[in-house]
Protein backbone atom coordinates (compact mmCIF):
# COMPACT_ATOMS: atom_id res chain seq x y z
CA UNK A 1 0.00 0.00 0.00
CA UNK A 2 1.16 3.67 -0.54
CA UNK A 3 2.03 5.59 2.42
CA UNK A 4 0.97 9.03 2.68
CA UNK A 5 2.12 9.79 5.78
CA UNK A 6 5.45 11.99 4.48
CA UNK A 7 3.05 14.35 2.11
CA UNK A 8 0.47 14.68 4.43
CA UNK A 9 3.49 15.24 7.15
CA UNK A 10 4.71 17.84 4.78
CA UNK A 11 1.40 19.49 4.00
CA UNK A 12 0.52 20.05 7.93
CA UNK A 13 3.90 21.27 8.64
CA UNK A 14 3.78 24.03 5.90
CA UNK A 15 0.08 25.02 7.09
CA UNK A 16 1.18 25.26 10.24
CA UNK A 17 4.13 27.49 9.49
CA UNK A 18 2.13 29.92 7.56
CA UNK A 19 -1.23 29.58 9.55
CA UNK A 20 1.37 30.42 13.02
CA UNK A 21 3.38 32.98 10.88
CA UNK A 22 -0.34 34.79 10.35
CA UNK A 23 -0.59 34.76 14.01
CA UNK A 24 3.25 36.68 14.48
CA UNK A 25 4.35 34.07 16.40
CA UNK A 26 7.46 31.71 15.21
CA UNK A 27 6.95 27.84 14.52
CA UNK A 28 9.18 24.83 15.09
CA UNK A 29 9.01 22.51 12.30
CA UNK A 30 10.15 18.97 13.30
CA UNK A 31 12.32 17.72 9.98
CA UNK A 32 15.39 20.20 9.29
CA UNK A 33 17.89 20.44 10.99
CA UNK A 34 18.30 17.63 13.30
CA UNK A 35 21.92 17.49 12.27
CA UNK A 36 22.86 20.95 12.29
CA UNK A 37 25.99 22.21 13.10
CA UNK A 38 25.57 23.84 16.19
CA UNK A 39 23.82 27.20 15.76
CA UNK A 40 25.93 30.06 14.57
CA UNK A 41 28.25 31.26 17.40
CA UNK A 42 28.99 34.68 15.97
CA UNK A 43 28.98 35.57 11.84
CA UNK A 44 31.29 38.38 10.52
CA UNK A 45 30.03 41.20 12.25
CA UNK A 46 26.48 39.83 12.74
CA UNK A 47 24.17 40.38 16.12
CA UNK A 48 22.18 38.23 17.17
CA UNK A 49 18.92 38.29 19.36
CA UNK A 50 16.48 36.21 20.75
CA UNK A 51 13.07 35.91 19.22
CA UNK A 52 10.19 35.54 21.20
CA UNK A 53 10.02 32.11 20.55
CA UNK A 54 13.82 32.13 21.93
CA UNK A 55 14.83 31.08 18.80
CA UNK A 56 17.84 32.58 17.69
CA UNK A 57 17.92 35.24 15.18
CA UNK A 58 20.87 36.35 13.23
CA UNK A 59 20.75 40.52 12.53
CA UNK A 60 17.37 40.54 14.20
CA UNK A 61 15.87 38.78 10.83
CA UNK A 62 17.11 35.55 9.79
CA UNK A 63 16.53 32.67 12.12
CA UNK A 64 19.56 30.55 12.49
CA UNK A 65 17.97 27.38 12.07
CA UNK A 66 14.10 25.18 11.77
CA UNK A 67 11.54 27.41 9.79
CA UNK A 68 10.68 29.53 8.90
CA UNK A 69 13.68 30.98 7.87
CA UNK A 70 12.24 34.82 8.35
CA UNK A 71 9.45 35.90 9.73
CA UNK A 72 6.37 36.09 6.90
CA UNK A 73 7.52 38.61 4.05
CA UNK A 74 10.52 40.16 6.38
CA UNK A 75 12.85 39.09 3.69
CA UNK A 76 12.48 39.20 -0.57
CA UNK A 77 15.08 38.16 -2.83
CA UNK A 78 15.37 38.46 -6.76
CA UNK A 79 15.76 34.95 -8.23
CA UNK A 80 17.22 35.25 -12.34
CA UNK A 81 17.16 31.75 -14.30
CA UNK A 82 16.51 30.38 -17.25
CA UNK A 83 13.54 27.95 -16.91
CA UNK A 84 10.42 29.11 -18.98
CA UNK A 85 8.26 32.22 -18.07
CA UNK A 86 5.70 30.16 -15.88
CA UNK A 87 5.15 32.74 -13.49
CA UNK A 88 6.38 31.69 -9.59
CA UNK A 89 2.46 31.91 -8.54
CA UNK A 90 1.43 29.22 -11.25
CA UNK A 91 4.77 26.86 -10.21
CA UNK A 92 3.91 23.94 -7.64
CA UNK A 93 6.98 24.44 -5.44
CA UNK A 94 6.97 28.52 -4.97
CA UNK A 95 4.30 28.61 -2.49
CA UNK A 96 4.67 25.71 -0.87
CA UNK A 97 8.50 27.10 0.21
CA UNK A 98 7.21 30.45 0.75
CA UNK A 99 5.09 29.26 3.50
CA UNK A 100 7.60 26.87 4.78
CA UNK A 101 10.62 29.67 5.12
CA UNK A 102 8.55 32.95 4.96
CA UNK A 103 11.03 33.96 2.16
CA UNK A 104 9.63 36.06 -0.55
CA UNK A 105 10.93 34.93 -4.15
CA UNK A 106 10.41 37.57 -7.00
CA UNK A 107 11.22 34.84 -9.92
CA UNK A 108 12.24 36.23 -13.08
CA UNK A 109 12.48 33.32 -15.45
CA UNK A 110 13.13 33.41 -19.32
CA UNK A 111 13.51 30.81 -21.88
CA UNK A 112 17.13 30.18 -22.26
CA UNK A 113 18.20 32.49 -25.40
CA UNK A 114 16.28 35.25 -23.76
CA UNK A 115 17.48 34.54 -20.42
CA UNK A 116 21.53 34.35 -22.12
CA UNK A 117 20.93 38.62 -23.15
CA UNK A 118 19.41 39.71 -20.54
CA UNK A 119 21.69 38.11 -17.89
CA UNK A 120 24.74 39.44 -19.67
CA UNK A 121 22.76 43.55 -20.47
CA UNK A 122 22.61 43.17 -16.45
CA UNK A 123 25.88 42.25 -15.86
CA UNK A 124 27.02 44.95 -17.86
CA UNK A 125 25.23 47.76 -16.17
CA UNK A 126 25.00 46.52 -12.40
CA UNK A 127 21.11 45.86 -12.42
CA UNK A 128 21.41 42.70 -11.90
CA UNK A 129 19.24 40.10 -9.60
CA UNK A 130 20.43 38.94 -5.82
CA UNK A 131 21.09 34.97 -7.26
CA UNK A 132 21.02 34.40 -10.44
CA UNK A 133 20.67 30.42 -11.35
CA UNK A 134 20.83 27.53 -14.77
CA UNK A 135 22.20 26.73 -17.90
CA UNK A 136 23.28 30.47 -18.83
CA UNK A 137 26.19 30.59 -15.57
CA UNK A 138 29.82 29.01 -17.61
CA UNK A 139 32.94 28.31 -15.55
CA UNK A 140 34.32 32.04 -17.16
CA UNK A 141 31.66 33.91 -15.48
CA UNK A 142 32.56 32.31 -11.96
CA UNK A 143 36.19 33.40 -12.25
CA UNK A 144 35.31 36.80 -14.14
CA UNK A 145 32.72 37.98 -12.28
CA UNK A 146 32.86 35.76 -8.85
CA UNK A 147 37.15 35.67 -8.38
CA UNK A 148 38.18 38.84 -10.16
CA UNK A 149 35.38 41.47 -9.43
CA UNK A 150 33.77 40.44 -7.16
CA UNK A 151 30.04 40.52 -8.25
CA UNK A 152 29.15 37.08 -6.92
CA UNK A 153 29.55 36.36 -3.60
CA UNK A 154 31.58 33.58 -1.97
CA UNK A 155 29.79 30.96 -0.28
CA UNK A 156 31.43 28.96 1.90
CA UNK A 157 31.01 30.38 4.83
CA UNK A 158 27.18 30.37 4.76
CA UNK A 159 27.19 26.44 4.18
CA UNK A 160 29.48 26.25 6.99
CA UNK A 161 27.56 27.71 9.61
CA UNK A 162 23.74 27.66 7.89
CA UNK A 163 23.49 24.73 5.93
CA UNK A 164 23.33 21.22 6.84
CA UNK A 165 22.29 19.81 3.58
CA UNK A 166 24.39 21.76 1.23
CA UNK A 167 27.43 20.34 3.47
CA UNK A 168 25.57 17.06 3.02
CA UNK A 169 26.63 17.49 -0.67
CA UNK A 170 29.85 19.00 -0.24
CA UNK A 171 31.13 16.45 1.37
CA UNK A 172 30.07 13.99 -1.29
CA UNK A 173 33.17 12.12 -3.12
CA UNK A 174 34.96 14.65 -5.21
CA UNK A 175 32.75 17.48 -5.57
CA UNK A 176 33.96 19.82 -2.83
CA UNK A 177 37.30 19.84 -4.91
CA UNK A 178 35.59 20.26 -7.85
CA UNK A 179 32.99 23.11 -6.65
CA UNK A 180 36.16 24.96 -5.18
CA UNK A 181 37.51 27.85 -7.56
CA UNK A 182 41.38 28.09 -7.80
CA UNK A 183 41.40 31.56 -5.02
CA UNK A 184 39.77 29.02 -3.07
CA UNK A 185 36.40 29.90 -2.00
CA UNK A 186 32.89 28.43 -3.31
CA UNK A 187 30.89 30.61 -5.44
CA UNK A 188 27.99 28.41 -6.54
CA UNK A 189 24.98 26.20 -5.02
CA UNK A 190 26.55 22.69 -5.81
CA UNK A 191 24.09 20.34 -7.84
CA UNK A 192 25.42 16.61 -8.29
CA UNK A 193 22.54 14.69 -10.16
CA UNK A 194 22.68 11.40 -11.45
CA UNK A 195 23.56 11.40 -15.46
CA UNK A 196 24.34 8.32 -17.63
CA UNK A 197 27.42 7.56 -18.84
CA UNK A 198 27.12 8.33 -22.76
CA UNK A 199 24.75 11.26 -23.16
CA UNK A 200 24.26 11.51 -26.70
CA UNK A 201 24.44 8.61 -29.51
CA UNK A 202 22.93 7.47 -32.52
CA UNK A 203 19.73 5.37 -32.34
CA UNK A 204 18.00 3.19 -35.20
CA UNK A 205 14.47 2.19 -35.82
CA UNK A 206 13.75 -1.03 -35.51
CA UNK A 207 10.65 -0.91 -37.51
CA UNK A 208 12.46 0.21 -40.41
CA UNK A 209 15.08 -2.62 -40.14
CA UNK A 210 12.23 -5.49 -40.10
CA UNK A 211 10.43 -3.40 -42.92
CA UNK A 212 13.58 -3.79 -45.02
CA UNK A 213 15.07 -7.25 -43.67
CA UNK A 214 17.89 -6.47 -42.15
CA UNK A 215 19.47 -6.59 -38.58
CA UNK A 216 21.41 -3.85 -36.36
CA UNK A 217 24.38 -3.47 -38.34
CA UNK A 218 27.64 -3.72 -36.12
CA UNK A 219 30.53 -2.14 -38.68
CA UNK A 220 30.40 0.81 -40.27
CA UNK A 221 30.31 -0.73 -43.84
CA UNK A 222 26.95 -2.74 -42.65
CA UNK A 223 25.20 0.69 -41.60
CA UNK A 224 25.82 1.98 -44.97
CA UNK A 225 24.23 -1.29 -46.43
CA UNK A 226 21.56 -0.15 -44.08
CA UNK A 227 21.06 3.43 -44.77
CA UNK A 228 21.22 2.14 -48.40
CA UNK A 229 18.09 0.05 -48.08
CA UNK A 230 16.52 3.01 -46.01
CA UNK A 231 16.57 5.12 -49.05
CA UNK A 232 15.92 2.96 -51.76
CA UNK A 233 12.58 1.27 -49.92
CA UNK A 234 9.46 2.47 -48.45
CA UNK A 235 11.05 1.88 -44.71
CA UNK A 236 8.60 3.55 -42.85
CA UNK A 237 5.30 1.78 -45.52
CA UNK A 238 3.74 4.67 -45.77
CA UNK A 239 3.29 3.99 -49.89
CA UNK A 240 6.09 6.99 -50.66
CA UNK A 241 9.33 5.38 -51.11
CA UNK A 242 11.35 8.53 -51.20
CA UNK A 243 10.49 10.53 -47.94
CA UNK A 244 12.72 8.43 -46.09
CA UNK A 245 16.00 10.16 -44.33
CA UNK A 246 18.06 7.87 -43.56
CA UNK A 247 20.27 9.85 -41.13
CA UNK A 248 19.74 12.64 -39.48
CA UNK A 249 20.33 14.82 -35.94
CA UNK A 250 19.53 18.40 -34.37
CA UNK A 251 22.05 20.64 -35.53
CA UNK A 252 22.57 21.76 -32.08
CA UNK A 253 23.74 18.38 -31.14
CA UNK A 254 25.09 16.87 -33.98
CA UNK A 255 28.53 15.66 -31.94
CA UNK A 256 30.15 14.22 -35.05
CA UNK A 257 33.30 13.88 -33.51
CA UNK A 258 31.82 11.16 -31.38
CA UNK A 259 31.67 9.11 -34.07
CA UNK A 260 34.78 9.22 -35.04
CA UNK A 261 35.57 6.69 -32.19
CA UNK A 262 34.06 3.87 -34.59
CA UNK A 263 37.80 5.26 -36.34
CA UNK A 264 39.08 4.78 -32.65
CA UNK A 265 38.90 8.39 -31.70
CA UNK A 266 36.05 9.71 -30.25
CA UNK A 267 36.27 13.36 -29.71
CA UNK A 268 33.84 16.22 -28.54
CA UNK A 269 32.33 19.58 -29.98
CA UNK A 270 35.85 21.40 -29.24
CA UNK A 271 37.98 18.20 -30.45
CA UNK A 272 38.77 16.69 -26.95
CA UNK A 273 39.02 13.33 -25.78
CA UNK A 274 40.88 10.90 -23.29
CA UNK A 275 43.22 8.70 -23.91
CA UNK A 276 43.66 7.00 -20.66
CA UNK A 277 44.47 9.69 -18.20
CA UNK A 278 45.77 12.49 -20.37
CA UNK A 279 43.58 15.12 -22.10
CA UNK A 280 44.06 14.39 -25.78
CA UNK A 281 43.09 17.11 -28.78
CA UNK A 282 41.50 14.77 -31.48
CA UNK A 283 40.53 16.57 -34.34
CA UNK A 284 43.97 16.16 -36.09
CA UNK A 285 44.40 12.43 -35.77
CA UNK A 286 43.80 9.80 -38.74
CA UNK A 287 40.74 8.32 -36.88
CA UNK A 288 38.92 11.34 -37.38
CA UNK A 289 40.25 12.49 -40.66
CA UNK A 290 38.50 8.93 -41.82
CA UNK A 291 35.31 9.33 -39.96
CA UNK A 292 34.64 12.52 -41.61
CA UNK A 293 35.48 10.66 -45.15
CA UNK A 294 33.11 8.47 -44.19
CA UNK A 295 30.26 10.38 -43.60
CA UNK A 296 30.91 12.36 -46.67
CA UNK A 297 30.68 8.88 -48.45
CA UNK A 298 27.76 8.85 -46.85
CA UNK A 299 26.49 12.41 -47.81
CA UNK A 300 27.16 11.83 -51.69
CA UNK A 301 24.71 9.03 -51.93
CA UNK A 302 21.85 10.85 -50.12
CA UNK A 303 22.29 8.86 -46.89
CA UNK A 304 22.48 11.75 -44.51
CA UNK A 305 19.72 14.37 -44.03
CA UNK A 306 20.81 17.43 -46.43
CA UNK A 307 18.91 19.86 -43.64
CA UNK A 308 21.57 18.04 -40.75
CA UNK A 309 23.40 21.21 -40.65
CA UNK A 310 20.72 23.81 -41.16
CA UNK A 311 17.40 22.81 -39.51
CA UNK A 312 16.22 23.90 -36.27
CA UNK A 313 15.45 21.85 -33.67
CA UNK A 314 11.42 22.32 -33.84
CA UNK A 315 11.99 21.17 -37.37
CA UNK A 316 14.51 18.01 -36.77
CA UNK A 317 11.98 16.62 -34.35
CA UNK A 318 8.55 17.79 -36.33
CA UNK A 319 10.51 15.44 -38.97
CA UNK A 320 11.11 12.74 -36.40
CA UNK A 321 7.13 13.08 -35.37
CA UNK A 322 6.20 11.96 -38.78
CA UNK A 323 8.30 9.16 -39.07
CA UNK A 324 11.11 9.77 -41.72
CA UNK A 325 14.23 8.79 -39.54
CA UNK A 326 15.90 5.60 -39.99
CA UNK A 327 19.13 6.40 -37.63
CA UNK A 328 19.05 9.68 -35.55
CA UNK A 329 21.91 11.35 -33.11
CA UNK A 330 20.14 12.52 -29.97
CA UNK A 331 20.06 12.06 -25.86
CA UNK A 332 17.17 9.43 -26.26
CA UNK A 333 14.65 8.32 -28.56
CA UNK A 334 11.78 10.44 -26.86
CA UNK A 335 13.12 13.05 -28.04
CA UNK A 336 12.44 12.99 -31.97
CA UNK A 337 9.95 10.24 -32.31
CA UNK A 338 6.19 9.97 -30.82
CA UNK A 339 6.50 8.71 -27.10
CA UNK A 340 3.91 5.52 -26.72
CA UNK A 341 1.05 6.25 -24.48
CA UNK A 342 2.01 3.11 -22.40
CA UNK A 343 5.52 4.46 -21.14
CA UNK A 344 6.57 1.03 -19.91
CA UNK A 345 6.10 -0.07 -23.56
CA UNK A 346 10.05 -0.71 -25.63
CA UNK A 347 10.70 1.70 -28.07
CA UNK A 348 10.81 1.78 -31.79
CA UNK A 349 14.40 3.21 -31.84
CA UNK A 350 17.17 1.62 -30.17
CA UNK A 351 20.40 2.38 -29.54
CA UNK A 352 23.18 1.96 -32.46
CA UNK A 353 25.60 -0.20 -31.01
CA UNK A 354 29.54 1.08 -31.26
CA UNK A 355 30.81 0.37 -34.79
CA UNK A 356 34.19 -1.32 -35.78
CA UNK A 357 35.33 0.11 -38.96
CA UNK A 358 38.44 -1.72 -41.10
CA UNK A 359 41.16 -2.02 -39.08
CA UNK A 360 39.47 -1.31 -36.00
CA UNK A 361 38.16 -3.73 -33.67
CA UNK A 362 38.00 -2.22 -30.71
CA UNK A 363 36.25 0.97 -30.68
CA UNK A 364 35.73 3.50 -28.38
CA UNK A 365 33.18 5.96 -26.99
CA UNK A 366 33.78 9.45 -25.36
CA UNK A 367 32.35 8.58 -21.57
CA UNK A 368 30.14 11.55 -20.48
CA UNK A 369 30.16 10.23 -16.74
CA UNK A 370 30.73 8.26 -13.75
CA UNK A 371 26.87 7.55 -13.46
CA UNK A 372 27.12 11.40 -11.74
CA UNK A 373 27.91 14.67 -12.79
CA UNK A 374 28.80 18.22 -10.62
CA UNK A 375 27.48 20.90 -11.81
CA UNK A 376 29.78 23.68 -10.79
CA UNK A 377 28.03 27.17 -12.43
CA UNK A 378 24.58 26.37 -11.18
CA UNK A 379 23.20 29.30 -8.71
CA UNK A 380 25.45 32.50 -7.88
CA UNK A 381 24.44 35.13 -5.19
CA UNK A 382 25.45 38.44 -6.21
CA UNK A 383 26.90 41.53 -3.95
CA UNK A 384 22.95 43.09 -4.39
CA UNK A 385 21.99 40.86 -1.97
CA UNK A 386 21.65 42.05 1.12
CA UNK A 387 21.36 38.86 3.10
CA UNK A 388 23.52 36.43 1.20
CA UNK A 389 22.82 34.09 4.47
CA UNK A 390 19.02 34.06 4.15
CA UNK A 391 19.42 33.07 0.40
CA UNK A 392 21.63 30.30 1.29
CA UNK A 393 19.52 29.05 4.33
CA UNK A 394 16.55 29.36 1.78
CA UNK A 395 18.74 26.71 -0.80
CA UNK A 396 19.33 24.83 2.14
CA UNK A 397 15.97 24.23 3.07
CA UNK A 398 15.23 23.37 -0.70
CA UNK A 399 17.90 20.41 -0.54
CA UNK A 400 15.56 18.91 1.90
CA UNK A 401 14.41 15.74 0.03
CA UNK A 402 10.69 16.24 0.42
CA UNK A 403 11.28 19.60 -1.61
CA UNK A 404 13.94 18.19 -4.13
CA UNK A 405 11.59 15.03 -4.99
CA UNK A 406 8.73 17.20 -4.92
CA UNK A 407 10.60 19.91 -7.45
CA UNK A 408 10.78 17.15 -10.04
CA UNK A 409 7.84 14.91 -9.31
CA UNK A 410 5.06 16.65 -7.76
CA UNK A 411 3.41 16.44 -4.58
CA UNK A 412 0.97 14.18 -2.39
CA UNK A 413 -1.39 13.93 -5.07
CA UNK A 414 1.18 12.26 -7.66
CA UNK A 415 3.44 10.62 -5.57
CA UNK A 416 3.70 8.48 -2.15
CA UNK A 417 6.64 7.61 0.20
CA UNK A 418 7.01 3.96 1.00
CA UNK A 419 7.41 2.48 3.97
CA UNK A 420 11.10 1.16 2.43
CA UNK A 421 11.77 4.76 1.60
CA UNK A 422 11.28 4.39 -1.83
CA UNK A 423 8.52 6.49 -3.56
CA UNK A 424 5.68 5.83 -6.16
CA UNK A 425 4.49 7.88 -8.41
CA UNK A 426 1.00 7.17 -10.28
CA UNK A 427 0.57 7.89 -14.22
CA UNK A 428 -0.04 11.36 -14.92
CA UNK A 429 -2.14 9.85 -18.13
CA UNK A 430 -4.72 9.56 -16.24
CA UNK A 431 -5.22 13.04 -14.78
CA UNK A 432 -7.21 16.04 -16.09
CA UNK A 433 -5.78 18.07 -18.77
CA UNK A 434 -5.07 20.75 -16.26
CA UNK A 435 -3.28 18.88 -13.44
CA UNK A 436 -1.12 17.19 -16.04
CA UNK A 437 0.55 20.56 -17.21
CA UNK A 438 0.37 21.47 -13.56
CA UNK A 439 2.31 18.60 -12.85
CA UNK A 440 4.82 19.11 -15.87
CA UNK A 441 7.82 18.63 -14.78
CA UNK A 442 9.25 22.57 -15.76
CA UNK A 443 5.92 23.68 -14.65
CA UNK A 444 6.73 22.74 -11.25
CA UNK A 445 10.33 24.02 -10.82
CA UNK A 446 12.64 25.81 -13.19
CA UNK A 447 14.36 22.54 -13.64
CA UNK A 448 17.62 24.18 -14.75
CA UNK A 449 18.28 24.80 -10.91
CA UNK A 450 19.89 22.57 -8.82
CA UNK A 451 18.49 19.93 -6.52
CA UNK A 452 19.72 17.39 -4.20
CA UNK A 453 18.45 13.77 -4.43
CA UNK A 454 20.66 11.35 -3.17
CA UNK A 455 21.69 8.30 -4.85
CA UNK A 456 19.93 5.83 -3.08
CA UNK A 457 16.73 7.77 -4.09
CA UNK A 458 14.35 5.72 -6.07
CA UNK A 459 10.79 6.68 -7.67
CA UNK A 460 8.66 4.12 -8.77
CA UNK A 461 5.99 4.97 -11.72
CA UNK A 462 3.48 3.03 -12.42
CA UNK A 463 3.97 2.04 -14.98
CA UNK A 464 7.63 1.86 -14.77
CA UNK A 465 9.26 3.69 -18.21
CA UNK A 466 11.28 1.83 -20.61
CA UNK A 467 14.52 3.17 -19.99
CA UNK A 468 16.18 3.29 -23.17
CA UNK A 469 19.78 5.19 -22.06
CA UNK A 470 20.43 2.60 -19.36
CA UNK A 471 20.44 -0.01 -21.69
CA UNK A 472 22.36 1.64 -24.03
CA UNK A 473 24.92 2.85 -21.05
CA UNK A 474 25.22 -1.19 -20.14
CA UNK A 475 25.70 -1.92 -23.77
CA UNK A 476 28.60 0.52 -24.44
CA UNK A 477 30.70 0.23 -21.20
CA UNK A 478 33.26 -2.04 -22.82
CA UNK A 479 33.79 0.80 -25.55
CA UNK A 480 34.12 3.71 -23.26
CA UNK A 481 36.82 5.88 -22.41
CA UNK A 482 37.59 4.55 -19.39
CA UNK A 483 38.01 8.57 -18.14
CA UNK A 484 35.54 11.39 -18.89
CA UNK A 485 36.99 14.82 -19.70
CA UNK A 486 38.73 16.80 -16.54
CA UNK A 487 36.49 19.20 -14.67
CA UNK A 488 38.99 21.09 -13.33
CA UNK A 489 39.17 25.22 -13.56
CA UNK A 490 40.98 26.50 -16.03
CA UNK A 491 44.08 28.63 -14.61
CA UNK A 492 42.34 32.00 -14.09
CA UNK A 493 45.56 34.12 -15.09
CA UNK A 494 44.89 32.48 -18.60
CA UNK A 495 41.07 32.29 -18.71
CA UNK A 496 40.76 34.93 -21.30
CA UNK A 497 43.22 33.31 -24.08
CA UNK A 498 41.88 29.97 -23.55
CA UNK A 499 38.51 31.44 -24.37
CA UNK A 500 39.53 33.09 -27.26
CA UNK A 501 42.02 30.48 -28.71
CA UNK A 502 38.59 28.03 -28.33
CA UNK A 503 36.07 29.96 -29.95
CA UNK A 504 38.57 30.64 -33.04
CA UNK A 505 40.03 26.83 -33.12
CA UNK A 506 36.51 25.16 -32.42
CA UNK A 507 34.38 27.08 -35.14
CA UNK A 508 36.73 26.39 -37.21
CA UNK A 509 36.83 22.45 -37.00
CA UNK A 510 32.99 22.72 -36.92
CA UNK A 511 33.10 25.20 -40.51
CA UNK A 512 35.22 22.49 -41.93
CA UNK A 513 33.28 19.49 -40.48
CA UNK A 514 30.25 20.91 -42.45
CA UNK A 515 31.70 21.71 -45.61
CA UNK A 516 33.70 18.42 -46.00
CA UNK A 517 30.76 16.45 -45.06
CA UNK A 518 28.33 18.10 -47.31
CA UNK A 519 30.39 17.78 -50.13
CA UNK A 520 31.57 21.37 -50.23
CA UNK A 521 34.84 20.61 -49.89
CA UNK A 522 37.46 17.63 -49.64
CA UNK A 523 38.61 16.16 -46.35
CA UNK A 524 41.81 14.67 -48.31
CA UNK A 525 42.55 17.56 -49.87
CA UNK A 526 42.57 20.15 -47.42
CA UNK A 527 43.53 17.87 -44.70
CA UNK A 528 47.12 19.38 -44.75
CA UNK A 529 46.13 23.10 -44.89
CA UNK A 530 43.49 22.43 -42.13
CA UNK A 531 46.22 21.45 -39.91
CA UNK A 532 48.32 24.49 -41.41
CA UNK A 533 45.44 26.48 -39.83
CA UNK A 534 45.00 24.75 -36.95
CA UNK A 535 48.58 25.68 -36.20
CA UNK A 536 48.26 29.29 -37.16
CA UNK A 537 45.08 29.27 -35.22
CA UNK A 538 47.39 28.80 -31.74
CA UNK A 539 46.74 25.00 -31.43
CA UNK A 540 50.16 24.14 -29.69
CA UNK A 541 49.39 27.64 -27.50
CA UNK A 542 45.87 26.36 -26.58
CA UNK A 543 46.93 22.94 -25.80
CA UNK A 544 49.79 23.95 -23.28
CA UNK A 545 47.31 25.95 -21.49
CA UNK A 546 44.77 23.41 -21.39
CA UNK A 547 47.15 20.47 -20.76
CA UNK A 548 46.56 18.26 -23.24
CA UNK A 549 48.27 16.81 -25.97
CA UNK A 550 48.15 15.90 -29.72
CA UNK A 551 46.28 12.63 -30.11
CA UNK A 552 47.96 10.10 -32.88
CA1 LIG B 1 8.04 6.04 -47.19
Amino acid sequence: MKNKKLWAAMLASAMAVSALAGCGSSAETADTNTDAPAAAETTAGAAESASEAGREKVDDLMYAEGLPIVDEGAYTFSLFVDGGDTPAEERLMFPVLEAETGVKVDLQSYAYEIATEKYSLALGSGDYADCIGGWILSEKDILTYGVDLGLFVPLEEYFELYCPKITEVLELEGVRETMTAPDGHIYSIPYVIETPSVDYCPWINTKWLENVGMEIPTTTEELREVLRAFKEQDANGNGDPNDEIPYSGSTENLHIGYLAGWFGCSIEDNGFTMVDDQLTFGATTEAYRKAIEYLASLYAEGLIDPELFTQDSATWKAKGMQDLYGVCMSYGPDDFYPTPEDVSQVRDFVYLPVLKSEGVDNPVWLRNSYGTTVFKNQVVITDNAEHPEIICRWWDNFFEEKNSVMSQNGDEKVITKNDDGTYTKIDITTLSEEDQKKYDWNNMWPQSLPKYIPADFDVKENPEPYDACAIRDAAYEPNLTEKTLPTTWVDLENTEEIAELETAITDYITQCQAKWIAGQADVNADWEGYLAQLDKLGLDRYLELKGAVKGE
